[in-house]
């Protein structure tokens, strides 16, 4: 027997393995390509010659696969081998997914967890590597420290879903900071203004905006949106007319700034013109809350 098993050796599998290995755990590992196991075995793992002979390798077994529907792929000639086990689940998917995938591994008498990786693989097996989990809490207890070996785990409660809602809901305010920061950069070298002359000031921006965030999840929370506002949403609404205009004039397409302009426009047709800029959640919501 190994202390866990680990199904999928893509950029991150391959990271979460070595980390494993690294912190003195035995590893038995498998993956569609057997090639990509070569330099683990050299580490000491042991490669499985079937998905089934990894899962009965361990109690624990952890699957990093490119979507989930490659999860089923990879574990349904295999499912019956998933009894007393646990599944970890570190594949990117949706909180739908994960609580379809959490009643499956059940009536597999498998135990779960789904799992959202905040990290980059070079950064697995470091404190800044969050790991977040959810789903059955006794195994998340059982098998803390072996998982700790990854990163910094951080355990969300028993809905299978909420690991994947607050990794989505990360990325997606990473790609929106990406957004924004990609059009500035390209504001400032269409004037040739070199992108790392102009680094310091954006960054210094970006940590002033941190600031305001606080003020916000309390609007939202409350749902105070018109108290104390210094910058309501007409006076943004005028005022984006020219970063629209201005990027455009500078020959930067405003496709990745329009939305925001759009959605601020609604917000000020439906009257919330004298409303501060946290009251954009309410215009996309699109169920009630
Ligand atoms: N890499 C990253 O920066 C991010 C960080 C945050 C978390 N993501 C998610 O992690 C999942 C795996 O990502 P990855 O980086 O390891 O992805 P790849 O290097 O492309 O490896 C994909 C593995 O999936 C295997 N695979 C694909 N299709 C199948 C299939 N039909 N049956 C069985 N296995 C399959 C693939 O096998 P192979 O191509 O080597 O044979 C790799 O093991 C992912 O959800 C990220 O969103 C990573």
């Amino acid at each position: 027997m190994s202390d866990v098993s680990v199904i999928g050796l893509g950029a991150m599998g391959s990271a979460l393995a070595a980390a494993l290995l690294k912190s003195g755990l035995s590893v038995t590992l498998w993956n569609r390509s057997p090639a990509k196991a070569e330099a683990l075995v050299a580490k000491g793992a042991v490669a499985a010659a079937s998905v089934k002979d990894a899962i009965e390798a361990s109690k624990l077994v952890v699957a990093c696969l490119l979507v989930y529907d490659t999860v089923y792929e990879a574990f349904e000639p295999a499912k019956d081998a998933l009894a007393g086990r646990t599944l970890v689940n570190l594949t990117n998917g949706t909180p739908a997914q994960a609580r379809e995938m959490a009643q499956w591994a059940a009536t597999r008498g498998a135990d779960y967890l789904d799992g959202g990786i905040m990290a980059v693989p070079p950064m697995i097996g470091q404190a800044e590597a969050l790991i977040l989990y959810s789903g059955a809490h006794a195994a998340f207890e059982a098998h803390g420290k072996t998982l700790g070996a990854l990163g910094a785990a951080r355990y969300l409660g028993d809905d299978a879903g909420l690991a994947p809602l607050h990794d989505i809901a990360l990325l997606t305010a990473m790609y929106g900071l990406f957004s924004g920061v990609t059009n500035a950069f390209a504001l400032t070298g269409s004037e040739k203004v070199p992108a790392e002359k102009f680094l310091p000031m954006l960054t210094n921006w970006l940590g002033a905006v941190m600031t305001w965030l606080p003020d916000m999840a309390r609007r939202i929370d409350s749902g105070d949106y018109r108290s104390d506002v210094v910058s309501n949403l007409e006076m943004q609404a005028a005022a984006f007319d020219n970063f629209i205009a201005a990027s455009e004039g500078q020959g930067v397409s405003s496709e990745l700034i329009a939305p925001m302009f759009q959605l601020i426009k609604k917000a000020v047709a439906s009257g919330y013109g004298d409303a501060d800029q946290a009251s954009l959640v309410e215009m996309i919501r699109t169920r009630p809350q």
